[in-house]
Protein backbone atom coordinates (compact mmCIF):
# COMPACT_ATOMS: atom_id res chain seq x y z
CA UNK A 1 0.00 0.00 0.00
CA UNK A 2 1.01 3.43 -0.28
CA UNK A 3 1.96 5.98 1.95
CA UNK A 4 -1.10 8.50 1.40
CA UNK A 5 -0.68 11.97 3.19
CA UNK A 6 -3.81 14.03 2.92
CA UNK A 7 -5.06 17.12 4.97
CA UNK A 8 -9.03 15.97 7.23
CA UNK A 9 -11.84 18.61 7.14
CA UNK A 10 -11.28 18.95 11.02
CA UNK A 11 -10.35 22.50 11.69
CA UNK A 12 -10.45 22.92 15.64
CA UNK A 13 -8.03 25.72 16.81
CA UNK A 14 -6.91 26.39 13.54
CA UNK A 15 -6.72 30.35 12.42
CA UNK A 16 -7.79 31.57 9.01
CA UNK A 17 -7.49 34.95 7.19
CA UNK A 18 -10.59 35.93 4.84
CA UNK A 19 -9.56 38.27 2.09
CA UNK A 20 -12.65 39.41 0.44
CA UNK A 21 -12.64 42.56 -2.60
CA UNK A 22 -16.21 44.31 -1.85
CA UNK A 23 -17.25 44.64 -5.75
CA UNK A 24 -20.29 43.37 -6.74
CA UNK A 25 -20.99 42.55 -2.79
CA UNK A 26 -24.23 41.47 -3.11
CA UNK A 27 -22.21 38.49 -4.41
CA UNK A 28 -19.33 38.45 -2.29
CA UNK A 29 -21.15 38.92 0.45
CA UNK A 30 -22.63 35.41 -0.06
CA UNK A 31 -19.14 33.84 -1.14
CA UNK A 32 -17.95 35.15 2.66
CA UNK A 33 -20.81 34.11 4.32
CA UNK A 34 -20.55 30.84 2.85
CA UNK A 35 -16.60 30.15 3.57
CA UNK A 36 -17.54 31.61 7.62
CA UNK A 37 -20.18 29.21 7.45
CA UNK A 38 -18.53 25.82 6.60
CA UNK A 39 -15.37 26.85 8.44
CA UNK A 40 -17.26 27.31 11.52
CA UNK A 41 -19.21 24.08 10.66
CA UNK A 42 -16.32 22.23 10.77
CA UNK A 43 -15.12 23.18 14.05
CA UNK A 44 -13.46 26.45 13.87
CA UNK A 45 -14.19 29.21 16.42
CA UNK A 46 -15.33 32.51 15.92
CA UNK A 47 -12.74 34.28 17.08
CA UNK A 48 -10.37 32.84 14.76
CA UNK A 49 -11.78 34.01 11.30
CA UNK A 50 -10.77 37.35 10.56
CA UNK A 51 -12.10 38.63 7.46
CA UNK A 52 -10.33 41.86 5.42
CA UNK A 53 -12.77 43.67 3.05
CA UNK A 54 -10.63 45.49 0.25
CA UNK A 55 -12.11 47.50 -2.69
CA UNK A 56 -12.06 44.97 -5.68
CA UNK A 57 -10.18 41.64 -6.93
CA UNK A 58 -7.14 43.52 -7.92
CA UNK A 59 -6.32 44.54 -4.15
CA UNK A 60 -6.54 40.98 -2.90
CA UNK A 61 -3.30 39.86 -3.48
CA UNK A 62 -1.49 42.72 -1.61
CA UNK A 63 -4.00 42.00 1.41
CA UNK A 64 -3.16 37.72 1.57
CA UNK A 65 0.69 38.99 1.00
CA UNK A 66 -0.05 41.24 4.25
CA UNK A 67 -1.98 38.42 5.89
CA UNK A 68 0.43 36.15 5.36
CA UNK A 69 3.49 38.37 6.34
CA UNK A 70 1.79 38.59 9.69
CA UNK A 71 2.27 34.73 10.78
CA UNK A 72 -0.76 35.02 12.54
CA UNK A 73 -2.87 32.62 10.45
CA UNK A 74 -2.90 28.92 9.19
CA UNK A 75 -4.66 29.88 5.41
CA UNK A 76 -5.71 32.69 3.40
CA UNK A 77 -8.73 32.31 1.57
CA UNK A 78 -9.06 34.90 -1.36
CA UNK A 79 -12.58 35.75 -2.48
CA UNK A 80 -14.16 38.37 -4.65
CA UNK A 81 -16.07 38.46 -7.91
CA UNK A 82 -15.29 39.66 -11.51
CA UNK A 83 -17.86 40.34 -13.88
CA UNK A 84 -17.31 41.09 -17.18
CA UNK A 85 -18.03 44.80 -18.68
CA UNK A 86 -18.09 46.34 -22.10
CA UNK A 87 -14.14 47.07 -22.00
CA UNK A 88 -10.87 44.92 -21.48
CA UNK A 89 -11.15 45.69 -17.57
CA UNK A 90 -12.04 42.25 -16.46
CA UNK A 91 -9.34 40.45 -18.07
CA UNK A 92 -6.57 42.93 -17.09
CA UNK A 93 -8.09 42.73 -13.31
CA UNK A 94 -9.33 38.85 -13.39
CA UNK A 95 -5.04 37.91 -14.77
CA UNK A 96 -3.57 40.20 -12.06
CA UNK A 97 -5.44 38.66 -9.00
CA UNK A 98 -5.03 35.44 -10.22
CA UNK A 99 -1.51 35.71 -10.82
CA UNK A 100 -1.02 37.82 -7.56
CA UNK A 101 -2.74 35.43 -5.68
CA UNK A 102 -0.97 32.67 -7.11
CA UNK A 103 2.12 34.33 -6.16
CA UNK A 104 1.74 34.88 -2.51
CA UNK A 105 0.60 31.11 -2.32
CA UNK A 106 4.08 30.19 -3.19
CA UNK A 107 5.98 32.66 -1.62
CA UNK A 108 4.48 31.87 2.08
CA UNK A 109 4.45 28.63 3.82
CA UNK A 110 0.79 28.55 4.48
CA UNK A 111 -1.95 27.82 1.82
CA UNK A 112 -3.71 30.53 0.31
CA UNK A 113 -7.17 29.33 -1.43
CA UNK A 114 -8.51 31.16 -4.65
CA UNK A 115 -12.07 32.27 -4.25
CA UNK A 116 -12.52 34.60 -7.51
CA UNK A 117 -15.72 34.60 -9.61
CA UNK A 118 -14.87 35.32 -13.28
CA UNK A 119 -18.09 35.61 -14.47
CA UNK A 120 -19.25 36.86 -18.25
CA UNK A 121 -22.59 37.88 -16.76
CA UNK A 122 -25.01 38.83 -13.55
CA UNK A 123 -26.49 35.10 -14.14
CA UNK A 124 -22.67 33.28 -13.76
CA UNK A 125 -22.63 35.21 -10.56
CA UNK A 126 -25.57 34.09 -9.24
CA UNK A 127 -25.17 30.62 -10.04
CA UNK A 128 -21.88 30.61 -8.34
CA UNK A 129 -22.55 32.49 -4.96
CA UNK A 130 -25.06 30.43 -3.40
CA UNK A 131 -27.49 28.48 -5.71
CA UNK A 132 -27.28 25.89 -8.94
CA UNK A 133 -23.38 25.91 -9.67
CA UNK A 134 -23.30 26.17 -5.52
CA UNK A 135 -21.06 29.05 -3.25
CA UNK A 136 -17.49 28.86 -4.34
CA UNK A 137 -16.90 30.58 -0.85
CA UNK A 138 -17.61 27.04 0.64
CA UNK A 139 -15.06 25.66 -1.69
CA UNK A 140 -12.50 28.12 -1.21
CA UNK A 141 -13.07 27.94 2.98
CA UNK A 142 -12.96 23.47 2.44
CA UNK A 143 -10.02 24.04 0.58
CA UNK A 144 -8.15 25.93 2.77
CA UNK A 145 -9.01 23.71 5.81
CA UNK A 146 -7.63 20.94 3.74
CA UNK A 147 -4.39 22.15 2.72
CA UNK A 148 -3.72 23.67 6.35
CA UNK A 149 -4.43 20.17 7.72
CA UNK A 150 -1.97 18.54 5.04
CA UNK A 151 0.74 21.37 5.60
CA UNK A 152 0.17 20.11 9.32
CA UNK A 153 1.22 16.66 8.28
CA UNK A 154 4.14 17.79 6.05
CA UNK A 155 5.68 19.35 8.78
C1 LIG B 1 -12.48 48.61 -11.76
C2 LIG B 1 -13.15 47.32 -11.48
C3 LIG B 1 -14.04 46.78 -12.40
C4 LIG B 1 -14.34 47.44 -13.70
N1 LIG B 1 -14.68 45.64 -12.16
C5 LIG B 1 -14.45 44.98 -11.01
C6 LIG B 1 -15.10 43.75 -10.74
O1 LIG B 1 -15.96 43.26 -11.49
N2 LIG B 1 -14.79 43.12 -9.57
C7 LIG B 1 -13.86 43.60 -8.69
O2 LIG B 1 -13.60 42.96 -7.66
N3 LIG B 1 -13.24 44.77 -8.93
C8 LIG B 1 -13.51 45.47 -10.05
N4 LIG B 1 -12.89 46.66 -10.30
C9 LIG B 1 -12.04 47.25 -9.23
C10 LIG B 1 -10.58 46.77 -9.26
O3 LIG B 1 -10.46 45.45 -8.77
C11 LIG B 1 -9.72 47.71 -8.35
O4 LIG B 1 -10.30 47.75 -7.06
C12 LIG B 1 -9.63 49.12 -8.87
O5 LIG B 1 -9.13 49.13 -10.19
C13 LIG B 1 -8.72 50.00 -7.99
O6 LIG B 1 -7.38 49.50 -7.97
Amino acid sequence: MPNIVEGNLVAVGKRFAIVAARWNDIFSDKLVSGACDALVRHGVDDDDITIFRCPGCFELPQVAARAAESGKYDAIICLGVLIRGGTPHFDYIASQATRGIGTVAQDYPIPVSYGVLTCDNLEQAIERSGSKAGNKGVEAALAALEMANLFEQME
